[in-house]
């Protein structure tokens, strides 16, 4: 019998071997997606192996690597490569016409690879009558010259077309995750700002480090046109306007359109928006997270949405909700 046990055995724990790797493989465990270096370009700084980045036309982008110059690096654009101007230092001038234009740095001694996935804006200037292309954008420029700057219009608008939707602006969010919700045909228009998703992603770390596993998180409202924030009772310095601001719940399971249970008390009310809510808190406590501050509330369950927590990058630190 022995032989016969001995085998069985074997069998039973490639089974149990086989169940584990196939658990795993459904759920890898998260990763920021992280390189081992680091580049500055335009205010930001990003380690990530994605990164979506907004130009208007022929505007120059300097990139300095963040490794201590031990490394090399290979910088090539589809639009014409980027110029090195120094050790660890390239300029490129972005291409007239709006659209996509991936800038990719391959760090030379390891093969680890970043992208920037470079939009060329369509410059504010073509908006006209508060319309651009037949979409309708609203009234950017009711800030008067007091105002404070982040009132401004913005420098221009990603055209967004449907074989966009899916481009990566950080490792974790897509584009088309921010789309404004009005109804219109293609192309949309719509403002996205770098330091909106490199604070999601840090956002996403931390919850994901407090042991509530998630992909990405769900966005009940990202972008917003002016015409589209005023059309649904919002105050006009909404950051959402500006592409600085997300309203964002955990939908990982089940995957339903709705926040999760995330403190298992078999409810789904604003108690779970509170621990999303405390993460980030927490997270304006550490050093490294302030370029993000900025202005967080959370929302009760309404007919319309679950509850969610609205995070903005306004420079200072504003908390309201329930
Ligand atoms: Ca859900
Ligand atoms: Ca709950």
């Amino acid at each position: 019998m022995l032989p016969f046990s001995r085998s069985f055995t074997f069998a039973v724990m490639a089974l149990v071997a086989a169940s584990i790797d196939s658990a795993q493989a459904e759920r890898a465990p998260f990763s920021p997606e992280k390189l081992d270096f680091r580049v500055r370009f335009k205010n930001e700084v990003s380690g990530y192996r994605v990164l979506g980045v907004y130009l208007v036309p022929k505007e120059e982008l300097k990139l300095e690597m963040e490794d201590g110059g031990k490394k090399t690096y290979a910088v090539t654009g589809v639009a014409g490569s980027p110029r090195r101007i120094s050790r660890g230092r390239w300029q490129w001038t972005a291409p007239t016409r709006p659209g996509l234009y991936p800038v990719t740095i391959t760090q030379n001694e390891t093969g680890q690879v970043m992208t920037l996935n470079v939009f060329v804006v369509v410059p504010i200037d073509s908006v006209k009558n508060q319309m651009l292309n037949g979409y309708r954008i609203g009234d950017y420029f009711w800030a008067k010259s007091w105002d404070r700057p982040i009132y401004r219009a913005p420098p221009g608008m990603i055209e967004l077309t449907p074989e966009l939707l899916g481009t990566k602006v950080s490792p974790h969010f897509t584009l088309g995750q921010f789309v404004c919700k009005q109804v219109s045909d293609y192309p949309k228009y719509m403002v996205l700002r770098e330091r909106l998703l490199l604070k999601l992603e840090l956002i996403l770390q931390a919850v994901n480090a407090e042991g509530h596993r998630c992909d990405t998180f769900a966005i009940l409202s990202g972008y917003r046109t002016p015409w589209y924030n005023k059309s649904i009772g919002n105050v006009k310095y909404s950051r959402h306007v500006w592409g600085g601001a997300a309203d964002i719940f955990i939908d990982e399971n089940p995957r339903d359109g709705m926040m999760d249970d995330i403190n298992r008390d078999g409810k789904i009310n604003v108690e779970d928006a509170g621990v999303l809510y405390e993460i980030v808190d927490r997270l304006h406590r550490k050093s490294h997270y302030a370029p993000f501050i900025g202005g967080m509330g959370k929302y009760r369950k309404t007919s319309n949405h679950g509850p969610f927590v609205h995070v903005d990058n306004r420079g200072n630190r504003t908390r309201w909700g329930d």
